[in-house]
């Protein structure tokens, strides 16, 4: 029980602290959740960003839209609201030589939660859209450093 809390704070945390920079923000989280700063940011540097799949009150649009990683970090993307989507990177959006076709996921992601996992071991900028709804402007961008 305690420990669902303490999980609820700190995806609170995150979601409310956009721009500030890691340290501080490692150290935030660390506080709220009380445990000690060194041990979270060690979880942290396994790096694994998570992307939600439309926004929590249905909007088309991938939440972070932009998210910066470092080679060999991985992101997640979460079915949240407004499904069915997809991530669907474009060879022209990506650094050259990037297999698109197996980073992206074209099948759609219909059940609540389900999730895409990608590891990203090229540095760049890639974008991505959600085909359904490319039209509405369902897009998001990984910088990988
Ligand atoms: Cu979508």
């Amino acid at each position: 029980m305690k420990s669902a809390m303490m999980k609820r704070n700190v995806a609170t945390t995150m979601k409310a602290s956009g721009n500030v920079p890691k340290a501080t923000f490692v150290r935030k989280v660390a506080q709220t959740a009380g445990i000690a700063a060194s041990t979270l940011a060690l979880t942290l540097s396994a790096n694994a960003a998570e992307v939600k799949l439309g926004t929590d009150s249905g909007g088309l649009q991938f939440v972070p839209s932009s998210v910066t990683i470092k080679k060999g970090d991985s992101v997640t993307w979460k079915n949240n609201a407004g499904f069915p989507h997809n991530v669907v990177f474009d060879e022209d959006e990506c650094p050259s030589g990037v297999d698109v076709d197996k980073l992206s996921n074209e099948d759609y992601l219909n059940a609540p939660g389900e999730t895409v996992t990608r590891t990203f071991n090229v540095a760049g900028e890639y974008n991505y859209y959600c085909e359904p709804h490319q039209g509405a402007g369902m897009a998001g961008k990984i910088i990988v450093q």
